[in-house]
C-alpha cells in the first residue's frame, strides 16, 4: 500500500509539478526545421551566452590564416564548439571554407547556422556549387557583457555542401568566429495567454530565436486563463 501510494504520489507530481525536463520529454517533442518562419532575431541570451563561453576558452580557439582567395580549397572551419582566429591578408579579406552536417535529425538536409563574429565586418557566404552568395535570414548586433562577440549572421544551408566564408577586411586583420548550429541552442517556449509569467505544458517553440510575443521559458500553467492559478 506504501508503495502504491508513492506511485500515485509520483504520477500526481509529473503530471503537475514544476520538476525537471528530462531529456526523454525533449527528444519527444516536435523536430525542429530549418529556420523557422517569423524568426527575426536570434536569442541574444541563449545564443550568445553559448557562443561566448567557446569565444572565451582559450581551449576552444583555433587559429586559422585565410586563403587570399575565394577558393574551395580554402581551410575549413566546419568543426563544432570551437572559436576561430581568422588572420586576414593585410587590408583584404580572407577566406574558409565551411560545410554543415545533418544535426536537427540524421535525415536533415538544410541546416540553420549562425556565424557570430568579432566586428561588424563583411562577410559573405558563397556556395561552392553554383557560386551564388547565399542571402543571411539574420543579420544583427549582439551584446554581451565580456564576450568578443557582437555579431550574428544566420543562414540556411545545405547539409554537405562546401561553402566559402569571404570575411573583413577587418581592422588588425583578424576575425574572431564561432559556427554555431542553431539547433544546438534550440529551447522550448510556451504560450501565457493570461500574463501571470507561466505557460501551458505544451512546448510550441523549440528554436534559438527570442520567443514570440505571448510565449515564455517557464510552463507549468495549470489555468492558463487565470493569472492567479500558475506553478501547478
Ligand atoms: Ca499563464
Ligand atoms: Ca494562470
Amino acid at each position: 500500500m506504501k508503495k502504491l501510494t508513492w506511485t500515485l504520489l509520483a504520477l500526481s507530481l509529473a503530471a503537475c509539478g514544476p520538476l525537471e525536463e528530462t531529456e526523454q520529454e525533449w527528444e519527444a517533442g516536435e523536430t525542429e526545421q530549418a529556420l523557422e518562419a517569423g524568426c527575426a532575431s536570434v536569442d541574444s541570451t541563449l545564443m550568445t551566452t553559448h557562443a561566448c563561453t567557446h569565444a572565451g576558452n582559450g581551449a576552444d580557439n583555433v587559429n586559422v590564416t585565410a586563403s587570399a582567395t575565394r577558393v574551395a580549397t580554402a581551410p575549413d572551419v566546419s568543426a563544432r564548439h570551437l572559436h576561430y582566429t581568422l588572420s586576414l591578408p593585410a587590408g583584404a579579406e580572407g577566406s574558409v571554407t565551411y560545410t554543415p552536417i545533418a544535426v536537427t535529425s540524421t535525415t536533415s538536409t538544410v541546416e540553420s547556422i549562425a556565424f557570430y563574429l568579432s566586428g561588424n565586418v563583411a562577410f559573405t557566404v558563397v556556395d561552392t556549387t553554383n557560386n551564388a552568395v547565399v542571402p543571411a535570414l539574420i543579420s544583427e548586433g549582439l551584446s554581451a557583457a565580456s564576450c568578443s562577440l557582437t555579431q550574428a549572421r544566420v543562414y540556411d544551408l545545405v547539409v554537405g555542401r562546401e561553402y566559402i566564408l569571404a570575411v573583413g577586411p577587418a581592422t588588425g586583420n583578424q576575425v574572431g568566429m564561432v559556427p554555431e548550429y542553431l539547433y544546438d541552442n534550440r529551447d522550448r517556449f510556451y504560450r501565457d495567454q493570461d500574463g501571470d509569467g507561466y505557460g501551458t505544458n505544451t512546448p510550441v517553440y523549440r528554436f534559438a530565436c527570442e520567443p514570440p510575443a505571448g510565449y515564455v521559458k517557464q510552463r507549468f500553467d495549470c489555468d492558463d486563463t487565470n493569472p492567479a492559478i500558475f506553478n501547478c
